[in-house]
């Protein structure tokens, strides 16, 4: 049985199985990339729900395994040399998880390396870019009068879309036949944007019709509808 009591973070969010990968997140668009992730590969976890109403991501216990104070973040017990290990950041998760699966990262150097390119666009881009554009539009940023700030997150935003859809064009997936960590990087921000963001007629979504394609085709995956909802507020 492992022992997760050197973490801090297991006395605000105590470990029912503590030989299972410990998930503290929320189901954002960045927290879903390591539930997707979880959930498509079947590793064996448990979700711990840190709610943003409750400021819990601030908290010190979370703050001791991100001192960036963000979700999603994560203890695998079994890490490398089968000591544990804590992680933050959503790409780098998904890049860890992807190793110790041997799943949705291709075997091939080239590809491999094609899912992590596609995984830092995700990371450097569309969550920042996206993610303003939200900010701008549906939340506080609304009620400024000048529009600027919200136009520049908008065109750079289309930009983007631009840039997936001509990436999608005549394929499945990002990297082709192969579901890989870049996709399960950019699903939900796609479905944000469009959703919850309210921006789907702000950025012509039907002008991207690679991507609206790939969104369905990710969204009718059952490991993806299950993520999607964890951790959730119930
Ligand atoms: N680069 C980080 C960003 C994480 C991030 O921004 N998480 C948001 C939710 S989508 C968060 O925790 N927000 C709470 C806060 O900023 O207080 C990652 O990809 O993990």
């Amino acid at each position: 049985m492992a022992d997760l009591s050197g973490f801090p973070i297991t006395r605000r969010w105590p470990a029912q199985h503590p030989d299972r990968i410990q998930l503290y997140s929320l189901n954002t668009p960045n927290g879903v990339k390591a539930s997707i992730m979880l959930e498509e590969a079947g590793l064996p976890y448990e979700a711990h729900l840190v709610d943003f109403a409750k400021d819990d991501q601030k908290s010190p216990e979370f703050v001791s395994l991100n001192p960036n104070g963000k979700i999603p973040a994560m203890i695998d017990p079994d890490g490398p040399e089968g000591a544990p290990i804590a992680l933050f950041e959503s790409g780098a998760i998904l890049l860890y998880l992807a190793e110790k699966s041997g799943k949705f990262i291709p075997d091939d150097a080239a590809g491999r390396w094609h899912a992590i390119q596609w995984v830092m666009f995700q990371m450097g881009g569309v969550g920042p870019m996206f993610g303003q554009l939200g900010f701008f539009n549906k939340f506080a940023g609304k009620d400024y009068e000048d529009k600027r700030p919200r136009d520049r997150y908008l065109a750079e935003s289309k930009r983007l879309l631009g840039v997936m859809d001509a990436a999608l064009a005549g394929k499945t997936w990002f990297l082709g036949d192969d579901y890989t960590i870049a996709d399960i990087s950019m699903l939900g921000w796609v479905r944000n944007l469009i959703g919850f963001y309210e921006a789907r007629d702000l950025v012509g979504f039907d002008g991207y019709p690679n991507v609206a394609a790939w969104l369905d085709r990710g969204l009718a995956r059952p490991a993806v509808q299950r993520g999607l909802e964890i951790p959730s507020r119930g």
